[in-house]
């Protein structure tokens, strides 16, 4: 039986640039990615959302966006990850780094793909777009996406 857990993920926008943090630690380590994380007992996914944002890259909002869900098997583990994902255009503070994540601003034309996860050169067009999404991918190891599955919906 696979079981799931709760993460979430941010990306700040703004105007030909997104906001990306260099993981230093724990899963995904190494990768460019959003902000965020495992939601807490007693959290909804939206303030899990906003307290890591907060924790990794020194920001706070006033809105977030509902944009994504995307599920991950990871081929031999039980549990699958269950990622909401969110988007910002505005936000408060300085992006500062933490003891998880280095962040730093990349042109729009510039994102770094081939230092993320594979997954992220799929969906992160839509994102940009304002597209709402689902997906699940299927991973065997942390690089390689054996099957998966992107849609459009109105409503995540
Ligand atoms: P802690 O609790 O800090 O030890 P850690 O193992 O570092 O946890 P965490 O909580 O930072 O993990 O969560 C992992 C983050 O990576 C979440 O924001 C979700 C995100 N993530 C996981 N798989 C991903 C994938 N394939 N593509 C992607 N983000 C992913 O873009």
């Amino acid at each position: 039986m696979l079981t799931s857990k709760l993460l979430t993920l941010v990306l700040v926008v703004q105007p030909g640039r997104v906001l990306l943090g260099m993981k230093k630690r724990g899963f995904g380590a190494g990768k460019w990615n959003g902000f965020g994380g495992k939601v807490q007992p007693g959290e909804t996914i939206e303030q899990a959302a906003r307290r890591e944002l907060l924790e990794e890259s020194g920001l706070t909002v006033d809105t977030l966006d509902k944009i994504g869900n995307i599920k991950f098997e990871f081929v031999g583990e039980t549990e699958l990850l269950d990622v909401h994902v969110f988007r910002t255009d505005s936000f408060n503070g300085d992006p500062t780094e933490s003891d998880e994540m280095r962040p730093q601003w990349f042109d729009l034309d510039t994102i770094p793909f081939d230092q993320m996860w594979a997954d992220d050169r799929l969906w992160f067009p839509l994102l940009l777009q304002r597209k709402k999404f689902q997906g699940y991918f299927k991973f065997q190891g942390h690089d390689v996406i054996l099957d998966h599955k992107l849609e459009e919906v109105e409503k995540v």
